[in-house]
């Protein structure tokens, strides 16, 4: 009811975090290119194989003065995986603790990034070489107010071109730039890769770097993949730069989930020299976030902690866009006042100096269980909750039907939008 929706918006209020004024409006009326980095788990960057590095472009990114890298960043993703990375990461809300929220709560009402910038004139497209069902996102996308969606209709899918869940990320982002280019400005568009996604089958003359030597052939092969995903990003922001839309545009890079499960515990063991444990585990949840704003200098690399919920903020400050006026679980990463704790789907946390995995605190400097915790730690643990719960709530209760952010608002009609090229 619109009681429920008033208990969510005064905690949302209540944490919202100022923006800061060297950022604040800085990316305004310029293109946004949101670069998905399919199963990127950061311990792939700077990382080497056989004595080379598996991303060389990717951690060229790191040292590149333009962008800020941030090194303690995580995903916040469950059973939905993609699905729940892309909701959290449009609209500061969580996915379900089951099952994906792209399938069950597809036609919810959102409020989501692609429309609040619809609001200030820019169109927005999602890029991706898998066919538009897949994950309900025919569905949802039109909830979400995403005006064109580029799904694998529109691109060349022959034999060659594919392979696992889809188009190979070379293909994927050369055939993207003509469709970019097709896009009205300013934009904001999602290209999403697959090509590295479990079990990181690649073609033999697609294959760069030889697989790691664990025996467990999906995480040797994940090199690989990750590799061919690296020489794409490479060729694609090269042909961005030849076009002559890179310069003026926000890149931003993340990578979704994991790619490596713990049932490949003995395999990572090996690979990184340390045992598994649980704690282990939870800090392998990092993936990378890599922002780059036209004009603004990059700070290197940012230690914060954050999560995938704290995206949505940090795009609106930098589009000058108020961030308290919507319904948002996050805070501006570039905020003095964001809130540096990672809530995962499960309860679970993450901060800087101490975290909960399994239920379990943990001193994150020593690694030794904490049996009582303290004061500080129940306080984090009750915002995670607060923070999961009232998500949910707005998710079960399709509560933004009942939310106007401001005045200027335009609710989002879904019949207004037809995916796929056959249908047009
Ligand atoms: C498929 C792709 C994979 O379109 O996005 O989704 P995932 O299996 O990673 O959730
Ligand atoms: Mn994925």
């Amino acid at each position: 009811s619109s009681d429920d929706i008033t208990e969510v918006e005064n905690y949302t209020k209540s944490k919202f975090a100022q923006p800061n004024p060297e950022y604040f409006g800085k990316a305004k009326g310029k293109n946004i290119i949101k670069i998905h980095l399919e199963s990127f788990q950061t311990f792939l960057i700077d990382y080497k194989l056989h004595g080379e590095e598996v991303t060389p472009f990717l951690n060229s990114l790191v040292r590149d003065s333009d962008y800020t890298y941030f090194d303690n960043f995580f995903h916040q993703t469950e059973q939905g995986k993609t699905a729940d990375a892309e909701l959290i990461m449009d609209n500061s809300l969580y996915g379900l603790p089951q099952g994906s929220a792209f399938v069950t709560k597809g036609n919810n009402t959102y409020q989501a990034l692609p429309a609040i910038l619809h609001q200030q004139g820019y169109t927005s497209a999602v890029l991706h070489g898998d066919y538009k069902s897949f994950w309900n996102r025919d569905e949802i996308y039109k909830e979400f107010g995403v005006d064109e969606f580029f799904d694998a209709s529109y691109y060349n899918m022959s034999d060659e071109n594919v392979i696992g869940y889809g188009l190979k990320d070379k293909p994927f982002f050369e055939e993207s730039i003509p469709m970019l280019k097709s896009l009205k400005q300013p934009f904001y568009a999602h290209l999403m890769s697959v090509t590295h996604h479990h079990p990181y089958l690649i073609d033999e003359e697609d294959a760069t770097i030889a697989p790691a030597e664990t025996g467990d052939p999906s995480v040797d092969r994940y090199f690989q993949t990750a590799r061919y995903l690296d020489e794409a990003l490479e060729q694609f922001i090269n042909d961005l730069k030849a076009e002559g839309l890179y310069e003026d545009s926000v890149i931003l890079l993340y990578g979704d989930h994991y790619g490596i499960s713990d049932n490949h515990n003995r395999a990572m063991q090996e690979l990184l020299g340390e045992e598994i444990t649980s704690l282990k585990h939870a800090e392998l949840q990092r993936v990378p976030l890599m922002i780059r704003v036209p004009g603004v200098k990059g700070q290197g690399v940012n230690h914060e902690y954050a999560g995938q919920i704290d995206v949505v903020p940090t795009l609106l400050h930098l589009q000058g866009i108020k961030a308290q006026d919507y319904i948002l679980m996050g805070t501006d990463l570039f905020s003095k006042d964001h809130k540096a704790y990672v809530p995962f789907r499960n309860g679970d946390f993450m901060t800087e100096k101490f975290s909960k995995v399994d239920g379990v605190y943990y001193d994150n400097a020593t690694k030794e269980k904490i049996e009582e915790p303290t004061e500080e730690m129940k306080k984090v643990n009750d915002s995670v909750m607060r923070d999961l719960q009232l998500s949910d709530k707005v998710m079960y209760g399709d509560l933004l039907r009942f939310y106007t952010p401001n005045d200027s608002w335009t609710p989002v009609d879904p019949k207004q939008y037809v995916y796929g090229k056959q249908e047009r």
